[in-house]
Parts: structure tokens; sequence; C-alpha cells
């Protein structure tokens, strides 16, 4: 069988790792795209650097003819388009920057993959986000999508796009509606990380107080490594379609602070603040998904529970904190 070639953008992101590495043990070569740093950030990935089938490109979301190069050169069977300004409180400080990349980058895409390589398939980073406020959960594909924040409405107008695409020129594209997935891999400033960072920093003796903001929000929080077997999943499929992947289950912020600190045998009253700073000027207060569709059509169910994640992601910052920062020198 012809080996297959996938361009994986955001590559030196979270879910780009995990993905990268699915595909890479399905024997697909994997063009990892990502963006001009001022200084190294490709951590997640520099394991697969010696793997002959691992290649990294420039490419940026803002720049159309990196993507045209990237589908001529490459000619990739499938594209999975993962790149973005992903923070939802950012999105409120740097608008423009947040929208034009996922708004506007995901046209430029779609118009290449349209113009250059019509058979490749493609798979959209939509999000959860996309339901915003809407009080009738849970939420499926059909749900009503009011989005709360810029990053929200630049996800919303993309996952629109996707739609029409595949509506108007028969091309194979999906939108993955993924709510919130963690990892020890996951950014430092998104909650769940921050919360096992510096409960390692704490039961370490690093650090002695953790900042936070909302901490009555919920989230139906899921493993990235499950994650991204759905969005492949979806490019096998038969027909191109859009799917809600979540666990079904939602949690508080302060429930995942609790089952963390508790496991690290920490007092929360001891050491954790609140700091209004981190508020948003509009929160999404509640997030549970309905993923009967994925467990259906795809045979995808999340295999991780809230509190093996939580765990999970502790013991593996209690690790890194251990070998980067208390031995440090050694
Ligand atoms: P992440 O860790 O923040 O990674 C985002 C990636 O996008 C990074 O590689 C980043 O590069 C890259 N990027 C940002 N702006 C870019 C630009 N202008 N041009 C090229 N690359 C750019 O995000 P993630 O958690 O892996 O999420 C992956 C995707 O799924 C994102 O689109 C996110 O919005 C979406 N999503 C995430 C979740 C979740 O819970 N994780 C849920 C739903 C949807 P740098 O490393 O250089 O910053
Ligand atoms: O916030 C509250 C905050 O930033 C979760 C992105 O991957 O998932 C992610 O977006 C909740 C919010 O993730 C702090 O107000 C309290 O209610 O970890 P987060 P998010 O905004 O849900 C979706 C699905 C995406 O698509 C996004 O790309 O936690 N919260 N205190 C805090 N949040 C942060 N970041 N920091 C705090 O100190």
């Amino acid at each position: 069988m012809k080996q297959k070639t996938a361009i994986v953008t955001g590559i030196t992101g979270q879910d780009g790792s995990y993905l990268a590495e699915l595909l890479l043990s399905k024997n697909y070569k994997v063009i990892g795209a990502k963006r001009r740093t001022s200084s190294f950030n490709t951590e997640r990935v520099d394991h697969l650097f010696n793997d002959e089938n691992f290649k990294l490109e420039f490419f940026d979301l803002n720049d159309v003819g990196s993507m045209y190069r990237l589908l001529q050169n490459h000619r990739p069977d499938e594209f999975y388009n993962i790149a973005a300004q992903s923070h939802v409180r950012v999105s409120f400080d740097i608008p423009e920057n947040t929208v034009d990349g996922i708004a506007m980058g995901t046209l430029r895409i779609l118009e290449a993959i349209r113009n250059v390589l019509p058979t490749c398939r493609f798979y959209q980073a939509s999000s959860s986000e996309m339901f915003g406020d809407n009080p009738n959960y849970p939420y499926d594909e059909e749900s009503r999508m009011t989005p709360a924040s810029p990053y929200a409405c630049a996800t919303l107008f993309a996952h629109n796009l996707v739609r029409n695409y595949r509506e108007s020129y028969g091309i194979f594209v999906c939108s993955g509606i993924l709510f919130n997935h963690e990892s020890p891999r996951r950014g430092e400033t998104f909650v769940t990380r921050k919360i096992t960072l510096a409960a390692a920093r704490i039961k370490l003796g690093l650090q002695d107080t953790l900042y936070l903001g909302n901490l009555e929000a919920k989230r139906d929080w899921g493993y990235a490594a499950d994650y991204v077997e759905a969005m492949w999943s979806m490019l096998q499929q038969e027909k191109p379609d859009d799917y809600v992947i979540a666990t079904g289950q939602t949690n508080s912020v302060r429930e995942f602070l609790e089952t963390v600190f508790e496991h690290a045998g920490l007092d929360i009253k001891e050491h954790v603040k609140f700091d209004e700073r981190l508020l948003r000027p509009h929160e999404v207060p509640y997030l549970l998904g309905d993923p009967s569709k994925a467990k259906e059509k795809l045979k995808w169910e999340c295999k991780t529970t809230f509190d093996d994640l939580a765990k999970l992601m502790y013991e593996a910052d209690l690790d890194y904190i251990t070998k980067t920062e208390l031995n440090k020198g050694e």
C-alpha cells in the first residue's frame, strides 16, 4: 500500500505533537508545519526528529504562499489544520491577530486545497467554545452556537466555511468540534496545567501561592492523546462530516483543583488565592458535550476519566519540576 502523507499545522502545540505520534505509528509521512519563532519551541516534537518519516517545514496562517508551497511540494493525502492563537482570554487582548489566523487562515488553506489539490482530505479544529453561553446543553452537532469571545467567533466562522466548501465544491473537509482536552503537554497558561504545575511546585517547596480566576466554570474535560484518534478517524470515513468530540461529563475548575490538591496532599485554603484580573469580559459558564454521533459513526470514546487525567497531569509535572527546577545543575 502506498505510504500516505499528512500535513499537520500547529505541530509545536499540544495536539500537533500527539497527532504526529499517532500518524507516524500508522506509517504516515508527517510534514509538521511550524511558524518562525525567535527562540526554540519544538520541545513537544524533539523526540520525533530522528524519525525518517517526520519533517518540519515553515508555514504561517497569515502566509498564503507557504500553504500553496506545502501542497505543491508534498502532495498530501490529508491536511490537519490545528494551528491557532488558541487562548480564549488572550483573544480579547489580540482579537485581530486571533481572528485573522483562525478565520482568514482557514479560508486561505481551503482555497489553496480547492485550487491545487482538491483530492486532499482536510480536518479543521473547531471548538466547544462555539456554543458559548447557549443554556441548552448538552451540545451536539445541531445545537445553537452563540460564541462568547473573539476566539470563538473566529472558530465559528471557520467552522461554517468548512461546511460551505464541502457543500459548494464536494471536497472532503471535516470539522471536529472538540471539547476541552488536556495533557502533560498542555500549554502552561491553560487552567488545568496551571494548577498541576503549581501543585507540583508547591509540593516541592518552590512556590507558595496559586492565583486563579473563576472556579465555578464547568468544562467537559478529556485527554488529548485520546482526542487526536478522533481527528484521524474523521478523515478515514466514507463521507466527510462534522463531529462533537467530548466525554459527556462536566466538572468545575474547583473540582479539578480539589482533585489535584487532594492527590498531592495539599491544602487549597493555604495556597490558592483569587485574582480578578484572571476573569474574562464574557465567560462561558458551562460546557457539556454529547458525543453520541462520534460513538456511533467513528466508534470513538474518551478512554481516560476526569480523575485519572488530573492525577496523570500532576504526576507528570511533579516529575518534570523535580528534573528541571529541583535537581537543576546536578
Ligand atoms: P496550542 O497548544 O495552543 O497550539 C497551537 C499551535 O498553533 C502552536 O503550534 C502554535 O505555534 C500554532 N500557531 C499559532 N498561531 C499560528 C500562526 N499564525 N501560524 C502558524 N501556527 C500558529 O493548541 P492545542 O491545544 O494543541 O489545540 C490545537 C487546535 O485545536 C487549536 O486550533 C485550538 O484552538 C483547537 N482546540 C483546542 C482545544 C483544546 O482543548 N486543546 C479544544 C478545541 C479546539 P507556536 O508554538 O509557535 O505558538
Ligand atoms: O479556561 C477558568 C476560565 O483557559 C478554562 C482552549 O483550548 O478549551 C480551551 O479554552 C476555565 C475558564 O480553557 C483561570 O475562566 C479560572 O472558564 O483552561 P482555559 P478554555 O477557555 O475553556 C477550548 C475548548 C478551546 O477551544 C480553547 O482553544 O478556567 N479559569 N482561573 C482560568 N483559566 C485560565 N486560563 N487561567 C486561570 O487562572
